[in-house]
């Protein structure tokens, strides 16, 4: 039997027990643990001397395959061009995006370096599943070193409209090595319909109805594959977690004051200075929740060596001490802050205890936070998802109460609404969406990415 072999640019860590704050390894550790197969990818170490041959361990019935960067390629291709380029660009953000050929160069040393580390491990009849942006160019280098199986790719995060890509100076280099794989999944129908215009307006090519396009002499199958949750463990997590010490405390420390919920990454896409805004604004223009509701933030710093990271902590720490300066009071902080991880249990005990999701980034690929916090939701006494019509999450969690996150207004009644709303309806939005997100989750969306795979 052919095996699964999944790339990405980090591997989960190998100990489960240990908290991962990105969503794409949360995902594909969900996906990847009953199935098994081989996960290749960076180890997360930076050395001078990276060894030459792949790291391997094995647990269960999945097999890591990992190597080291050198302070170079983690310079070049990873802060640099994915991190500095790609991530902002992918993200509808021109402005924050610092375009230079020394790193793209880099872009493409690693993508090769990976292609060429990983064949050495391939068989034949494997099947090779590369993940999200860092790693575009990786199929054209993989079948460059010879491989003829089936390769396929899934971009994470959101395709943006052609007049965005073209500002990109390599763009016609990377859609054409996207054109290279067997199929490329998107997320959302917006972020298809956004390659396909590229496809259209940019390369010249052609977009078949059976989702075929056609571009640079290629050919290769288009689909959505909206990434979804395991969400009855997330949901049986979320009981047992209720009553967790940390839950506990949490609890007292709020005593019956409601609690508002937001937890992401520390990133400029997630919205979340707009998001401390808005919540000024609901203590200003609905004072009842004043010493009644309390916000929590739980941000962990990601990418730290990115300038543009260092820049939004910033910026967060002072609107955090601004609103908790104007509006704290001597046994009240409106806003608690936390930029810490969170192991799983507690986090999605937490979101069970929270009247309010509060997800809001300016653009997502999806948001598994959004998923996570419906999953954990008591179906007896479900809380409100107030969630950005810019997340790709937005398309399926159709019952949330959804929002603009520019505009801090919307929010600030959005959230107000949400806290207002009275219990059978709560229950009804609750039920529409843990129904879509336990049909769609994690294993279906797995399945039917490798199915039109093997059919591709
Ligand atoms: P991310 O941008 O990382 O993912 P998201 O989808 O929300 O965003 O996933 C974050 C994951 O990390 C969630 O599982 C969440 O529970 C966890 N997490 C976040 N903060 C945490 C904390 N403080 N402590 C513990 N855990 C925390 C990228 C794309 C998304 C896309 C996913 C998967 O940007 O759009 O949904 O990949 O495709």
């Amino acid at each position: 039997m052919s095996r699964l072999v999944i790339v990405s640019n980090r591997v989960a860590p190998v100990n489960e027990g240990k908290t991962s704050t990105g969503g794409l390894a949360v995902a594909m550790l969900a996906a990847m643990r009953k199935s098994g197969g081989v996960w290749f990818g960076w180890s997360g170490e930076v050395t001078e001397t990276p060894a030459g041959e792949p790291k391997l361990f094995e647990t269960g019935r999945l097999v890591y395959a990992t190597i080291d960067l050198s302070p170079r390629d983690y310079d070049e291709y990873y802060s640099g061009f994915a991190n500095r380029v790609l991530w902002p660009l992918l993200h509808f953000r021109l402005d924050l995006a610092s375009f230079s050929r020394r790193d793209y160069a880099g872009y493409l040393r690693v993508n090769s370096l990976f292609a060429e580390k990983l064949r050495s491990l391939l068989e034949n009849d494997d099947m090779v599943w590369v993940h999200d942006y860092h790693l575009i160019p990786m199929g054209e280098a993989l079948r460059h070193a010879g491989f003829t199986g089936k390769i396929g790719f899934f971009l994470h995060t959101p395709f943006p409209p052609h007049e965005i890509m073209e500002a990109l100076p390599s763009h016609a280099d990377l859609v054409r090595s996207l054109c290279a794989y067997d199929l490329v999944g998107f997320q959302t129908k917006r972020d298809l319909l956004g390659f396909r215009q590229y496809i259209v307006e940019s390369a010249r090519g052609e977009v078949h109805e059976d989702g075929t396009v056609k571009a640079h002499g290629r050919s290769v199958m288009t689909g959505a594959y909206a990434i979804g949750i395991d969400a009855e463990n997330v949901t049986r997590m979320a009981e047992g977690a209720a009553d967790s010490t940390a839950a506990q405390r949490l609890r007292k420390s709020l005593g019956d004051r409601r609690l508002i919920i937001g937890v992401d990454r520390l990133d400029y896409s997630k919205g979340l200075v707009q998001r401390f805004l808005a919540f000024e604004r609901l203590l200003e223009s609905y004072p009842a929740n004043r010493n009644t509701s309390t916000l929590m933030q739980i941000a962990p710093p990601s990418r730290t060596d990115v300038p543009e990271y260092a820049e939004i902590r910033r910026e967060l720490e002072e609107a955090a001490g601004r609103v908790n300066g104007h509006f704290a009071e001597f046994d009240w902080v409106p806003i608690r802050y936390l930029n810490r991880s969170v192991n799983r249990r507690t986090l999605v005990g937490f979101f069970r205890m929270a009247r309010i999701g509060l997800v809001t980034p300016l653009r997502d690929g999806m948001n598994l936070v959004a998923k996570e916090y419906v999953a954990a939701q008591d179906p007896e006494d479900p809380g409100v998802l107030v969630l950005s019509r810019f997340a790709g999450a937005a398309a399926e969690l159709t019952q949330a109460l959804l929002v603009n996150p520019y505009d801090i207004d919307d929010i600030a009644e959005a959230v107000q609404t949400g806290l207002e709303l009275p219990l059978p309806e709560r229950k009804a939005r609750w039920q529409e969406m843990i129904h879509v997100l336990r049909e769609n989750n994690i294993y279906a969306w797995r399945e039917r990415f490798v199915t039109d795979l093997q059919a591709a």
